[in-house]
Parts: structure tokens; C-alpha cells; sequence
């Protein structure tokens, strides 16, 4: 099938000639509504009288910045990829494919009917109390088994295969992520308020030579299959179930990438609700999720680890209990260190990048907005410039608290 670019009306016909779907829409009228809100692509739901879909798409340009920036539609065969994967590894967090084209850089997955993307969720204040112990299992999980801890040398090799041409995608994230925030550049996006903070910043040498640390990492550590974007638009929940979503970033990176994804977005939740909600409680609930998901992350990816046998690192027979104890101990530090490091750089792009997250930029008023903002950078320049020596969680907290409140 030849590539064209859908919108409502070609979705039907796609539908009406794709077997397996109309399996499961049945015959009869459709509803076909485009709802994406994400950076990259289209994404439609689909209802019929017996069932609803979602099927998204990737266009050859990337959707925040419009047809003029072109952005290899390929990318949409790493999500499948990387869906097809993690739901093997774990399958109740990742939704039901019902069909994937590669040639139409096209998906179709299940319609999570009762649950929301977690950013709108924590914007109306909702606590989910499963939240840390689900996802902290998903990412126990996908880490260490696509890792050498784990697989045997040629696997780990095998996979990552699949995923290093995942090229474009890397290039935003090194981009957008560790380089163009902290300089002059047309994509930036600055609140007003802000632009004096950022021009300081570009002047901030011990943060620049940090970042460039944490860009090297991303580039050059292959620890395991990353999700590569894991915010907390890339989440679905309700106060029952979680589902990752989005994962058309996939590459294999530093473990410490998603888990700082993750803990960026909470915090920057965190100091949107001292204008949002201006409700304690419910920042307290963020910063125990936080806390909880670092002491969870840490006995589930160990308690993995203490069930593998052998793997492409510590070969049978090789390592008695002193020496992975003792190895055990300084890999969980530098993959806590390194989380904390990647939050950092997580939390400080959003505020001057291209791409801002609506718990912020959803704050009308520009002064509030910036003083939010301003709580968000001292938080990121902290995690930034103190990543490698961070001692725990409790040490973390501390820091949070002593720079925003
Ligand atoms: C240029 S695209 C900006 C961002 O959108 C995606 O969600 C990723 O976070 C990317 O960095
Ligand atoms: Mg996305």
C-alpha cells in the first residue's frame, strides 16, 4: 500500500479495507474523531456501534513545528517495535495492537475507555495510589531484561539492532533536550518573564559543562531498550491501572533516562500546584510518589538481577555474593545518580525549548507562571550540577523542598 496521509474520511476507508479491524468495528457507520495533542503525530479515534479504536499515524513532518520541518515517518516502526516488545516484557502495561502497517506508518491499539493521560490527571489534582508500584514495575522490568544484566551478549546485541537506526528521533532528543534550551535558538520558547533567567543560564559554565555530561551519556550509554520520552503525557491511567503509551523514541540508553523523564514530570506537577491548586497535600502525595518510585525502581530492578542466573555481564560462577554485592551497590548509585541528573536536564528544557508541558504553560498569568518557573530551574540546576554526587532518595527530597518552598 502506497503511503498518502490520512484524515477523517481516508481513516474510514483505510478501515473499511483492513480486515482485522473491521473484525473488530463491525460493519455500519463510523465515527471518526482526530484528537492527538502530542508533538509528532495524528492520532484519530475510531467508534462504531460495537466497538472503539485508536489508530494513529506518523506524517513526514514533525506536527508542533509544521510541514516545513520534515521528520522521517520511519520513526513510527520503532513504536511498533518498541510496543511489540515491552509487551512481552510487560504486558499489562502496554495497550492491545490490533494492527500495525509499516508502509502507512500507521497503529492501531486498544481504547483505554476509563483511563486518561496522567498530565491532565495530576493538573485537576487526582492521586493515584497504585501509580509508583505499577510503574515502577514496568520499569524494573523492560530495564533490566533488555539489558546485559540480563540477556546473553549476542541478544542484547540482536535488539539493540532493532532500534539504533531510530536515528532521527535520538537527534530531537539530543537537540531539544541538552543543547538548544541553554543557547540562542529559533525553536526556543520563552516566557517573557524568563528571558533575562535564560540568558543567565547560557552564561552558567558549571551547568553547561554538566549537561554536556548528561548529552554524552545519552549518547554513548547503551544500558537497555528506553521508552525515550516517558512524561507523563506518555501515560494512561486511572486510579486502578497504568498503561505507557508513545514510544516512538525507543533507542537503548542510560537506565537512569526514563526513570528522570518520569521524576522531571512529577516535579514539574509539584511546583505547578503552588499557583495551580496552591494545595500541600496533594504536593506532599507528589513528592512520596517520587520517593516511592526511586525505593521501588531500586528492589524490583535488584530482585531481577538476583533472579538471573547469567547474563552477557557476570558470567556463572563468576561473581560470589561479596563481589555483586559490592558491584550491586555502586551500579544502583550511578543509575539513582544518573536519573537524578536526567531530571534535571528534563525539568530545564521545558522551561525554554520548544516543547513546554501545560502544567506550566497552562498558567496564564506570566508572573505566576514565573514564579513556578523559577522553582522548576532551581530544582533542575540543583539535580544538574549535583547528580554525580547526590547521596539518596531522603538527601533529594531535602533538595526539592529547600528550593521551592
Ligand atoms: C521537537 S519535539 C519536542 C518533544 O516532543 C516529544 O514529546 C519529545 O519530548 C520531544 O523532545
Ligand atoms: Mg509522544
Amino acid at each position: 500500500m502506497e503511503y498518502t496521509i490520512l484524515d477523517n474520511d481516508k481513516v474510514r476507508g483505510y478501515i473499511q479495507d483492513t480486515p482485522e479491524l473491521m473484525a473488530i468495528l463491525g460493519e455500519g457507520e463510523l465515527s471518526i474523531q482526530e484528537v492527538g495533542d502530542g508533538n509528532l503525530n495524528y492520532v484519530y479515534i475510531v467508534e462504531s456501534s460495537k466497538s472503539k479504536i485508536i489508530l494513529k499515524q506518523a506524517v513526514p513532518y514533525l506536527r508542533i513545528a509544521g510541514e516545513g520541518w520534515p521528520l522521517s515517518r520511519e520513526r513510527m516502526n520503532y513504536e511498533i517495535r518498541a510496543l511489540s516488545y515491552f509487551r512481552e516484557i510487560a504486558p499489562s502495561f502496554i495497550p492491545t495492537i490490533y494492527h500495525a502497517n509499516e508502509e502507512m506508518s500507521v497503529v492501531a491499539l486498544r481504547f483505554l475507555e476509563n483511563h486518561i493521560i496522567m498530565r491532565r490527571g495530576l493538573m485537576e489534582g487526582i492521586r493515584y495510589p497504585k501509580f509508583a508500584e505499577q510503574i515502577t514495575d514496568f520499569l524494573a522490568a523492560s530495564l533490566l531484561k533488555s539489558s546485559s544484566l540480563y540477556l546473553s551478549s549476542e541478544s542484547k546485541r540482536a535488539l539493540m539492532d532493532r532500534f539504533n537506526t531510530n536515528t532521527q528521533l535520538c537527534k530531537i532528543s539530543e537537540d531539544f533536550i541538552f543543547t538548544f534550551p541553554y543557547m540562542e535558538h529559533d525553536s526556543n520558547n520563552i516566557n517573557p518573564k524568563m528571558v533575562s533567567v535564560q540568558k543567565e543560564l547560557q552564561n552558567d559554565t558549571e551547568f553547561k559543562v554538566q549537561m554536556l555530561k548528561l548529552k554524552y551519556l545519552f549518547m554513548n550509554q547503551s544500558d537497555a531498550l528506553l521508552h525515550g520520552d516517558l512524561h507523563t503525557g506518555s501515560i494512561m491511567l486511572n486510579k486502578d491501572e497504568t498503561y505507557v503509551i508513545d514510544p516512538e523514541f525507543a533507542f537503548f540508553g542510560p537506565f537512569g533516562f526514563d526513570i528522570g523523564a518520569l521524576i522531571a514530570n512529577l516535579l514539574q506537577s509539584y511546583v505547578s500546584h503552588f499557583e495551580r491548586t496552591r494545595d500541600s497535600d496533594y504536593q506532599q502525595w507528589l513528592l512520596e510518589t517520587v520517593e516511592a518510585i526511586f525505593v521501588k525502581f531500586e528492589a524490583k530492578f535488584l530482585d531481577h538481577w538476583n533472579r538471573t542466573d547469567e547474563s552477557a555481564l557476570i558470567a556463572h560462577g563468576y561473581a560470589d555474593e561479596a563481589v555483586l554485592a559490592s558491584f550491586q551497590k555502586q551500579f544502583m548509585e550511578m543509575i539513582f545518580r544518573q536519573s537524578v541528573g536526567f531530571a534535571g536536564a528534563k525539568m530545564a528544557r521545558r522551561l525554554f525549548g520548544i516543547a513546554g508541558v501545560e502544567d506550566i504553560t497552562g498558567i496564564d498569568d506570566p508572573d505566576a507562571r514565573a514564579r513556578v518557573e523559577k522553582k522548576s530551574l532551581a530544582i533542575a540546576k540543583r539535580f544538574v550540577k549535583e547528580y554525580e554526587k547526590i547521596g539518596n532518595v531522603k538527601e533529594l527530597i531535602g533538595m526539592i523542598k529547600q528550593e521551592s518552598e
